[in-house]
């Protein structure tokens, strides 16, 4: 996943609760009830949780650490963001008695328990969530779906569509990538199939406005949890389009430890 952008999530906080009504027209459910399902939650959650801004690297992201902590808020976590960063944060999170800690650098975004030794990894949360979307949206199973991208978002992507009984074509331009997810239900494609042969797909490149109007075919439906966007917007506009830049990934992330917390 390429690095998020101010631009990308500037707005995150004051829209939260308007983009979970548009998810929900297109999928049948709240983020929050989708990543439940998911992880087997039955009920909301509201654990105390610290979001720990990281300087290291290329440093913090404007409105990163505000964002999360407002997406966890939206699902009912006690969630703060730390005065402190780094070291120092994670000390501030374990005196105040946050159960879980979320944290970003350049290579990793994860949220860990304080109590079990239970870690969620984003992009694992991230294709697992864009994928139930998806299926919550199309109902997949039977359905032929595309999967771009067989980094850590499109094999988590490929892995819960293929258990759940769809038919998965992936195609990743690094074709080893895309060997190591082959099984019964997924069959891995050498090169770019044209794409306005497909009604589903899930798109987890990181490259953006490379798909456009003419390729897509009326009516499909597109998860994209992929950061820059890969549609044009008149690609964008043609379709259902399931896109979020940190929202959805970071609930799995929460209700993907809680489900494996003692
Ligand atoms: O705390 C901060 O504000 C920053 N250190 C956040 C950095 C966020 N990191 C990214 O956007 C990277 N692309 C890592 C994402 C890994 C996803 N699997």
């Amino acid at each position: 996943m390429s690095r998020l952008l101010p631009g990308d999530i500037k707005n995150i906080s004051r829209d939260i609760a308007e983009y979970d009504e548009i998810f929900k027209s297109q999928t049948g459910k709240t983020m929050d009830a989708l990543c439940r399902e998911i992880f087997g939650i039955t009920k909301p959650e509201s654990l105390k949780t610290a979001v720990v801004p990281i300087t290291s690297g290329l440093g913090t992201i404007e409105r990163f650490s505000a964002s999360v902590c407002d997406i966890l808020r939206h699902i009912g976590a006690d969630a703060f963001v730390t005065e402190q960063t780094d070291v120092f944060g994670f000390q501030e999170a374990f005196l105040k008695k946050a159960k879980l800690i979320f944290a970003a650098d350049d290579n990793a975004y994860v949220a860990f328990s304080t109590t079990s030794r239970v870690c969620s990894d984003n992009g694992y949360a991230t294709g697992t969530a864009f994928a139930a979307a998806l299926n919550s949206a199309a109902n997949c199973s039977g359905q032929t779906v595309l999967v771009l991208g067989a980094g850590p978002v499109g094999a988590a992507a490929c892995e819960y569509l293929s258990s759940n009984g769809a038919r998965v074509e992936v195609y990743d331009p690094v074709s080893e990538k895309s060997r190591r997810l082959e099984n019964d239900n997924t069959a891995v494609l050498c090169e770019l199939p044209k794409l306005c042969n497909y009604k589903f797909v899930l798109d987890a490149t990181p490259v953006g406005d490379w798909i456009s109007e003419n390729d897509v075919c009326e009516n499909a439906v597109y998860s994209v949890p992929g950061m820059p966007l890969s549609l044009t917007p008149k690609a964008a506009a043609k379709i259902t389009l399931i896109h979020n830049p940190l929202e959805l990934g970071t609930i799995a992330m929460y209700y993907d430890c809680i489900s494996r917390m003692e």
